[in-house]
């Protein structure tokens, strides 16, 4: 009885201290992308609004390594999706990377969006330049790689 306490205690005081070790943020987010997180929360059973970016967050981790693993000559595909009032910010992304981009489709979505899809060929290193662009632009609503 008194191992099953001292172990009970432990754990609570381990508990106790991964509690502590969380730090806690605050950040800004646009309505619409709150509304969508609160939709997801809802709709994948998430607890709170914080283990929705956890999991986000542990997403873009994982994708992110993924990515900085390739090398060499690739041959892929870039999806983005953007609000129309976004497309001269592309326009200049993308007079930077032609060297890499070999075909590009730029189509019209509801709401007023945008998708583009650039078939690319070339280094990995000019590729992940490429996508890191995209993806610090908090312009763009969406971007995937796809690697053949
Ligand atoms: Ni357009």
């Amino acid at each position: 009885m008194l191992l099953l306490i001292t172990i009970m205690i432990i754990f609570i005081n381990l508990l106790l201290i991964s509690i502590c070790m969380a730090k806690i943020i605050s950040m800004s987010l646009p309505e619409s992308l709150l509304q969508e997180m609160d939709r997801l929360k809802s709709d994948l059973g998430f607890s709170g609004r914080s283990e929705v970016i956890r999991a986000g967050v542990r997403m873009l981790i994982s994708d992110t390594r993924e990515k900085q693993g390739l090398s060499g000559k690739l041959d892929s595909i870039l999806i983005v999706i953007h609000s129309q009032n976004a497309e001269d910010v592309v326009t200049q992304i993308k007079h930077k990377f032609e060297d890499i981009i070999n075909t590009q489709i730029h189509s019209h979505l509801k709401d007023e969006k945008c998708l583009e899809i650039f078939a690319l060929y070339g280094d990995a290193t000019r590729i992940k330049q490429l996508m890191k662009q995209f993806q610090t632009n908090r312009k763009m609503d969406y971007i995937k790689l796809v690697v053949a």
